[in-house]
């Protein structure tokens, strides 16, 4: 695990690329031409979106508080929304943060946008940190993931969603030390974490698909494209593994299936990144990404949170 720094930024700067990438329509155009070219150089900068935001926000409150805190991150979450409204979030969210900020409590909010909590893919669209920071135990992943989703998500398929994401990060950390990856091991863990029938379903249809190959149209037809959590988890989780050697051709192969393609993208970004690393992202992507410095210093700011060496980062805007 000498590499942990290294995939730890790979994730972290996985998810904003395959955000930007998905968010424009430069990444769109590359994508859907199907040519994997890592030297293809960006019209200019690549601003990221909500996904992107809120996996900082979620980092941001792991480093200060050493581990999870709900009510600070429910907090900071709610803080960076109010400074950067504009980054293009989901229905639901701004609603609860400004509930918040009228000082309803989030546990209440949460549920009064949405009764019964959203099943959208924001949750799981930020659990990257979540996955990094508890790698090294599925379990404690799961409460914390599952606490951290409430915040905004309370539906059970918008907490599994983001489970099976945050997960897909821990073990994709864990793996390829020396052996290749085992795609049946790996949805294999990921389905003793899974409880709901629409996860347990698509978990096997991935495994299938991958035996009869990356056809697009099916894939979106069997897992989804969509703004959902059901509907876009398991379709990253596919586009990792049908190109688990490569961080572009995931990422394009994801933003190439349309549909929700950012959180599609960060998602699949998350999880190659820190199978691949830092090291094997495109320099040609990162050299114009927003905030790519940031993140890289959270990423390692989050490393030493975890193992407690080193200053805390404090926040720096
Ligand atoms: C714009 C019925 C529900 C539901 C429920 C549906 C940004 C709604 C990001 C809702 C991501 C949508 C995305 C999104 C993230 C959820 N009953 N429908 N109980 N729960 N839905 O509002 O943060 O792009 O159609 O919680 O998950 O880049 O509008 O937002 O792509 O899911 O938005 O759910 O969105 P929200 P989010
Ligand atoms: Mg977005």
């Amino acid at each position: 695990m000498g590499d942990l720094p290294d995939r730890f930024a790979g994730s972290l700067l996985g998810t904003a690329l395959g955000d930007s990438i998905g968010a424009s329509d430069w990444g769109r155009a590359l994508a859907r031409r199907g040519i994997i070219d890592p030297d293809a150089q960006p019209l200019g900068i690549l601003p990221y979106t909500d996904d992107t935001h809120m996996t900082i926000g979620v980092a941001e409150s792991l480093i200060e508080r050493r581990g999870l805190d709900v009510d600070h991150m429910a907090r900071r979450f709610a803080e960076n929304y109010e400074r950067e409204p504009f980054r293009g979030y989901g229905p639901g969210p701004p609603r609860i943060f400004r509930l918040m900020r009228a000082g309803v409590d989030w546990r209440e909010a949460a549920l009064r946008v949405y009764p019964g909590g959203s099943f959208g893919n924001g949750a799981a669209m930020r659990a990257a940190p979540l996955g990094l920071f508890y790698f090294d135990d599925l379990e404690a992943l799961r409460r914390a993931v599952e606490e951290a989703s409430r915040i905004t998500h309370a539906h059970p398929l918008g907490i599994e969603g983001a489970v099976l994401q945050a997960a897909a990060v821990a073990l994709a950390v864990r793996s390829g030390d020396g052996s290749p990856l085992d795609p049946g091991e790996f949805l294999g863990a990921l389905r003793g974490l899974a409880s709901q029938a629409v996860y347990i379903g698509k978990l096997e249809a991935i495994e299938r698909l991958l035996k009869e190959g990356p056809d697009p149209g099916r894939v979106v037809l069997e897992l989804g494209n969509g703004i959902e959590a059901f509907n876009s988890v398991p379709t990253a989780i596919f586009s990792f593994l049908a190109n688990r050697d490569s961080f572009e051709g995931a990422v394009l192969y994801a933003v190439g299936l349309g549909g929700d393609s950012d959180t599609i993208g960060a998602m699949t970004g998350a999880i190659s990144g820190a199978y691949l690393g830092a090291k094997a992202l495109p320099r040609s992507w990162l050299a114009e990404l927003e905030g790519a410095d940031r993140l890289e210093r959270l990423a390692s700011a989050l490393l030493e949170a975890k193992y407690g060496a080193g200053p805390i980062l404090r926040r720096s805007t």
